[in-house]
């Protein structure tokens, strides 16, 4: 890294999401891919998987892929996660899978008809919260622009905590109307959605009180990740409770030592 570019964790923090290129090899990316690819096509039921257009997400804990389990101990990957979260950290979720196939999910940049949301709204101020998880998306084909990126407004969550802080009235309003457009933004900040566009084995990580959202796939290339959700140790630990809705019975039964250490169940 040159003495100017910041670290991911600085991009994070200021962008509220950051890319990390090159943490998968081609081979374990074809075999990620063909394992989900077994799971997840166009006609998945509901059963498996959440259906948003054309958006299809694994239904965790209960759905899991054995297969991408091992990612999740790689040495490339925790070096990409470990400065993300402050302290030691674990697992804390089945990974999740999300798949959009070409079509219609949350418009698009380009079209200027992209809808953005919040994942709920901060109770607590960033600096307390940002570094306790990190949310890591992994790449398992390239994902280029329009072709159903996670898209974000950058530093968008400064805004947010900013209006979470200040103003009540707002938070009220909020609450109720999770939709964020250029006519619909916060005040103060620009409407400048930029789409994560990156390369098959890259990964990044977003923080969800950013005004960000899935959007429209117009290629023939599904956009194919996998969710790795870590967390802090400290902060969120390993209890029979906690696990529990985190991993299926089955899932936690067939798992290596090491992934068994790495969500924090080696007892
Ligand atoms: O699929 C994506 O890229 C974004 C999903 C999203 O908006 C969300 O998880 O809240």
């Amino acid at each position: 890294m040159k003495a100017h570019e910041s670290s991911p964790r600085e991009a994070f923090d200021r962008d509220g999401y950051c890319v990390v290129a090159g943490l998968l090899d081609a081979a374990t990316v074809a075999a990620g891919r063909a394992a989900i690819e077994r799971l997840v096509t166009p006609s998945t039921p509901e059963s498996v998987t959440y259906i948003w257009g054309s958006r299809r997400q694994t239904r965790t804990p209960g759905v899991f892929i054995p297969e991408l389990d091992e990612i999740a101990l790689r040495p490339r990957v925790l070096e990409a996660v470990a400065p993300m979260i402050d302290g030691p950290f674990r697992l804390g979720g089945t990974p999740i899978v999300v798949v959009t196939f070409r079509g219609k999910v949350g418009g698009n940049a380009q079209d200027d008809n992209w809808i953005g949301h919040l994942d709920g709204l901060p109770t607590e101020p960033f600096e307390k919260i940002a570094h306790q998880r990190a949310s890591l998306w992994v790449a398992f084909a390239d994902v280029a622009p329009t072709g159903g990126a996670m898209t974000v407004v950058p530093g968008s969550h400064r805004h947010v905590h900013q209006r979470v802080a200040a103003d009540p009235a707002w938070v009220e309003r909020r609450r109720k109307e999770n939709q964020y457009t250029r006519q619909d933004g916060i005040e103060g900040m620009a409407w400048n959605p930029v789409e994560i566009t990156c390369k098959a084995g890259d990964g990044f990580f977003y923080y969800g009180h950013s005004v960000h959202s899935a959007s429209d796939n117009r290629l023939e290339q599904p956009r194919i990740v996998a969710l790795y959700n870590y967390v802090s140790r400290a902060a969120f630990p390993a209890t029979q409770e906690a696990l529990a809705k985190e991993f299926s019975p089955e899932h936690l039964k067939g798992m290596s030592p090491a992934m068994r250490r790495m969500v924090g169940a080696e007892g």
